[in-house]
């Protein structure tokens, strides 16, 4: 049987998934997508796991999708694929899947994050990188436009002048520059990285889960939101929140001076 290409790892309430194509610094073939997406949806399904580590075997994170996955250039004519179609069957759900995780999703980027690899690495909930690592929106170089939910993050993120100069230029981006831009959340020394990323995932695993997911959603929803509108969202939201045992608990918690115990999802 050959190698697992996303490795799956539990240490306590945190799983690790592991990108492990390092021969092709973890580019994205059909069988890492499906591997992949199944992971995820696995570690959603688990009550035990509270909170996903996201990184890459060897000197990268991930080289975006697999330029020469056979089922690109079988047909020997790179023009007759469909681009659109990779796009819905692999990246829409894997997009989606991570912006509706119901725990936190943090990307511990480890090395290059090309192209798809770079905006599945910014679409995790918060992106720790090594000093080494890099991002490239590697798409214009190819005659692509940015993709894997990149389009609508990568503005959000850093502001249109330099989301238009990241994806024209296609130039590689520091991952002290992508801190010093808001890209990513914060640049580590590299031998700190997992340790860092494993420290700040056990932190929001013993969090409210489910205040969590809710608050990356309204931060999100919020973007096409009016004022009056977030905050009607704002006030729906608590309003469910504050029926839960996790807002009882905290409270609790507090009162009492003891740490809170949370367990909703
Ligand atoms: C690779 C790849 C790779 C295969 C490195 N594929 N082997 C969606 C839908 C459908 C179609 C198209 O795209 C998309 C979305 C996208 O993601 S488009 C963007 C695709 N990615 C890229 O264009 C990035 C291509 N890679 C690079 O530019 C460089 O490899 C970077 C800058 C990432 C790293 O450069 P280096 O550190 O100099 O490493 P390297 O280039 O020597 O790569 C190491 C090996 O990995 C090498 O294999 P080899 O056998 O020669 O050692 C590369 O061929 C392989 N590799 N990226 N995407």
């Amino acid at each position: 049987m050959s190698e697992a290409v996303v490795l799956v790892h539990q240490q306590g309430p945190v799983r690790t998934l592991t990108l492990n194509r390092p021969a092709s610094l973890n580019a994205f073939t059909t069988a890492m997508h499906g591997e992949l997406l199944a992971a995820l949806d696995a570690a959603a399904a688990d009550a035990a796991t509270r909170a996903v580590i996201l990184t890459g075997a060897g000197r990268g994170f991930c080289a975006g999708q697999d330029l020469m996955d056979p089922a690109m250039v079988s047909t020997g004519a790179v023009a007759e694929l469909d681009v659109g179609a990779v796009i819905e069957r692999h990246y829409r759900p894997l997009a989606q899947r991570l912006f509706s995780m119901p725990v936190p999703v943090v990307a511990a980027v480890n090395g290059v994050a090309a192209g798809a690899g770079a905006n599945v690495a910014i679409g995790c909930d918060m992106v720790l990188a090594a000093r080494s690592a890099s991002f490239i929106q590697a798409f214009s170089r190819i005659g692509l436009v940015p993709d894997a939910g990149g389009s609508w993050l990568l503005p959000r993120l850093v502001g249109r002048a330099r989301a238009i100069g990241l994806a024209m230029t296609g130039d590689k981006l520091s991952a002290e520059d992508a801190e010093r831009f808001g890209l990513i959340w914060k640049c580590v020394d590299d031998a700190a990285l997992m340790d860092s990323a494993m420290a700040l995932a056990t932190k929001l695993a013993a969090m409210p889960s489910r205040a969590l997911a809710e608050t990356r959603r309204v931060i999100d929803t919020s973007m096409k939101l009016s004022l009056s509108e977030a905050v009607t969202l704002e006030a729906d939201t608590q309003r469910e929140l504050g029926r839960s045992h996790d807002f009882a608990e905290g409270v609790a918690a507090f009162i009492a001076k003891r740490p809170a115990v949370f367990k909703d999802r």
